[in-house]
């Protein structure tokens, strides 16, 4: 069966019911679904949120199917530890994509006078933010020179019925592509796709060269070819099943205020003069549903995470092969931290790690380097070596004035900010030992024999 949002829902809801959360009462796309997914997040709940009614739209909206390392590993079929290695297996696998004439995403078409965005149930997510935004819109666009697709999820800002203002970070994909096509005073046309299987959401995040076809990757990711139709006002194909694609093209020369927006850092950044979206067609399927991402909160910062701790590792190992794990924690954005255990075999070993650390992924900002014992998913773990094993003298790396994140609201202009790497592994001998109980006591006195009501 394809993979499809649908049919990962479906999935979801025959395999673990309790990871769906159904809403049948109307709710308004202004403010209400994010109130209800604040309250959820403070109480650490993350079902994959399926609002039925929408007032002043026919289409339900999906939002957090991706707000847990949980739902992942059941698009992945693993382990939520494994999650990047089991992404980086499939990312060495890319599969091309097939073509097709007819598409479930061609059962409704506008074109012309008929686009109108306003019909679409886009959420504003928060009083700071400047108007509604599509936050699930994975931007493709094919690179004129090489027939290369790229991917990659931008922030879109609804500004009239056939104007989107989009943001994208500069020297990414997107960005030098439109930069390219600027320079020869041309539009680039672009399709954005919405509502997608999880799979296709993170092959569409993975780091990649300019030179590999995106939509090969997430094939690959999805262990399926992808089905492709061509879109109908763009010379670019567009996966089959999503759910809606929006039809455009990136002006040249031309720049409109966007934002602010309540970002992924959990602060809004401020508005500035960005670039404008022509929007000249809009398809979906007849009964769409469109995807939205819980900006700012746990979905947005974990989305991240996978892609990049599957780029981490395989950085880190090329210095350090012993490396064991990575985890992007939520509490750095799953973008400014990153915990990595090591096997430690040499010395010097965390600092290499550092540097491979910092020099694979330029959003990173803090990086702690913990010994195998260190399960680098518990952060109380984590921050229990750093109590135990680290001395700032000797195991603090400093890098001023390197680039980070325009996002980082307490970075310098442009993102320019301060790296810091902490070794808190232990030296290769003589360590302080630590406390265990003798092997065969532990096999003998077992919690399910003496409190059975404790054990589980
Ligand atoms: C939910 C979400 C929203 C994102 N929004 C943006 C954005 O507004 N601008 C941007 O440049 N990158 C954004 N990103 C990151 C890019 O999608 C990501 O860096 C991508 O891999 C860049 O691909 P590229 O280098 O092929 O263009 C977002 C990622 C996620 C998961
Ligand atoms: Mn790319």
């Amino acid at each position: 069966m394809t993979k499809d949002l649908r049919s990962f829902i479906a999935e979801l809801e025959a395999r673990s019911p309790d990871e769906v959360a159904r809403v049948s009462q109307p709710i308004s796309a202004r403010y209400e679904i994010t109130a209800l997914l604040t309250q959820l997040e403070k109480k650490k709940r993350f079902p994959l949120l399926f609002c039925e009614r929408v007032q002043g739209s026919d289409a339900p909206v999906v939002i957090n199917a991706q707000a847990s390392r949980r739902l992942m590993a059941v698009a992945l079929e693993c382990e939520p530890e494994d999650l990047a290695r089991k992404f980086s297996e499939r990312q060495a696998k890319p599969i091309p994509p097939v073509e097709m004439t007819n598409a479930p995403v061609h059962e409704v078409i506008q074109t012309g006078d008929e686009v109108d965005l306003s019909n679409i149930p886009i959420l504003t997510h928060y009083d700071v933010n400047a108007a509604p935004y599509i936050t699930a819109g994975i931007v493709v666009a094919v690179d004129p020179d090489t027939g290369v697709r790229n991917t990659s999820y931008n922030r879109l800002m609804m500004a009239g019925k056939r104007e989107l203002r989009i943001f994208m970070a500069v020297g990414r994909h997107l960005w030098t592509l439109h930069d390219k096509l600027e320079r020869r005073n041309q539009p680039l046309p672009i399709a954005i796709v919405i509502g997608v299987h999880p799979l296709f959401s993170l092959g569409a995040q993975a780091f990649t060269p300019a030179t590999e076809d995106e939509y090969a990757v997430i094939g690959g990711m999805m262990g399926e070819p992808l089905q492709l139709v061509k879109a109908r006002t763009v010379p670019i194909p567009v996966p089959a099943d999503a759910e809606m694609i929006i039809e455009g093209q990136i002006l040249p020369h031309v720049r409109r205020t966007e934002g602010p927006f309540g970002e992924f850092t959990g602060h809004a950044v401020s508005q500035d003069e960005r670039q404008v979206i022509e929007v000249s067609a809009i398809t979906h399927r007849k009964n769409y549903i469109f995807q939205d991402v819980h900006a700012g909160y746990t979905e947005h910062k974990l989305m991240g995470a996978v892609p990049r701790e599957a780029a981490l590792i395989k950085a880190v190992r090329q210095t350090v092969p012993t490396v064991k794990n990575v985890c992007m924690p939520v509490s750095g954005n799953c973008r400014f931290h990153a915990y990595i255990s090591i096997a430690k075999r040499a010395p010097g070993q965390a600092k290499n790690a550092i540097c491979a650390a910092f020099a694979a992924d330029m959003l990173l900002k803090h990086v702690v380097i913990v010994d195998e014992d260190i399960d680098v998913f518990d952060e109380e773990q984590v921050l229990w070596a750093v109590s135990n094993r680290f001395q700032a003298d000797k195991g603090l790396v400093v890098i001023a004035n390197a680039q980070g994140s325009e996002l980082d609201p307490s970075a310098g202009p442009g993102g320019v900010n301060t790296k810091m790497g902490l070794d808190a592994t232990k030296p290769l001998d003589g360590f302080a030992p630590e406390l265990r109980v003798p092997d065969e006591v532990m096999r003998k006195v077992r919690l399910e024999d003496f409190l059975p009501r404790f054990s589980k």
